[in-house]
């Protein structure tokens, strides 16, 4: 764990179609207001490769009144720190329009933003932290370890965890490329590392330490505005893109 504040960026995915178990539940309560999951990361220079959302299954959601045309899909502790950080009209005020359970929400249709899939799915994860960011992760497979194992979880038991083979069906895609792992960073750490599942946690968390360093020093971007340059030198930029166009914001805890 980082000891100073965690600089993510909030993504903002909009609500395409929301599945029909979270509809009922929504219907009639967000006041005609954009509906938006907001996803926490720490790379949003992977933007590009989005392949789908993970909520948690054990986690319980708010919607959350950002002002009078949007509100926001996360934890009530996510939305108690975003509108202490001035993300919300009224700051200090948690406006919470309804909750829901993470299962409800699966197979809702989402826009991610940047990525090569412009409508993904929100799928389930075992892993997702209650306490950390918004409690709601955005799916990058190519460069997260734990993404790409979940992801290939879902497509073996896809019965099991009652979802619907062709909402995991979309590809990783080739974001950034370093020397030792190629284009494909995750899936390799993944095979080196012999992790079977999510549930190798700890050899999970060995990878995702690799790849992150590795990503973070060495990489390069394959895709994108920023194309051909490096990993550092692309981040913020990216980001800045996102932000500027109104598809993300500067949350930090
Ligand atoms: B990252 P740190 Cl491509 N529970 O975003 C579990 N994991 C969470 C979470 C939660 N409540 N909130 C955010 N995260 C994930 C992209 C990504 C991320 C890539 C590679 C590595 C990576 C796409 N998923 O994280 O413990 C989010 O996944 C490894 C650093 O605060 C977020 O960034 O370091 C990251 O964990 C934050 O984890």
């Amino acid at each position: 764990e980082a000891l100073g504040p965690q600089e993510y960026t909030g993504i903002k995915m909009e609500v395409v179609q929301w599945s029909e178990a979270a509809a009922k539940e929504i219907e009639g309560k967000v006041g005609g207001r954009k509906v938006y999951l907001v996803a926490a990361t720490l790379r949003p220079e992977t933007m590009y490769g989005q392949t789908n959302c993970f909520v948690g299954t054990q986690i319980k959601y708010g919607v959350f009144a950002a002002n009078d045309k949007e509100a926001y899909v996360c934890t009530y502790r996510g939305a108690r720190n975003m509108t202490f950080q001035g993300i919300f009209d009224v700051r200090g005020q948690v406006n919470q329009l309804l909750e829901i359970d993470g299962t409800k929400i699966v197979g809702t249709k989402i826009k991610a933003p940047f990525s090569v899939y412009p409508e993904v799915y929100v799928l389930p994860m075992d892993n997702v932290l209650a306490t950390k960011g918004t409690g709601v992760v955005t799916s990058v497979p190519s460069d997260s370890p734990d993404d790409y194992a979940t992801l290939m979880d879902l497509r073996k038991k896809a019965e099991f965890y009652k979802i619907q083979p062709e909402w995991a069906a979309f590809e990783p895609v080739p974001v950034l490329s370093t020397p030792t792992y190629g284009d494909m960073t995750a899936p390799a750490l993944v095979k080196q590392l012999k992790i079977q599942s999510q549930k190798d946690i700890k050899q999970l968390a060995e990878a995702k330490e690799i790849a992150y360093k590795e990503g973070f020093y060495s990489g390069t971007m394959v895709i994108g505005e920023f194309k051909g340059q490096s990993v550092q030198e692309a981040k913020a930029k990216v980001r800045d893109s996102m932000v500027s166009q109104g598809l993300a914001f500067a949350y930090a805890e």
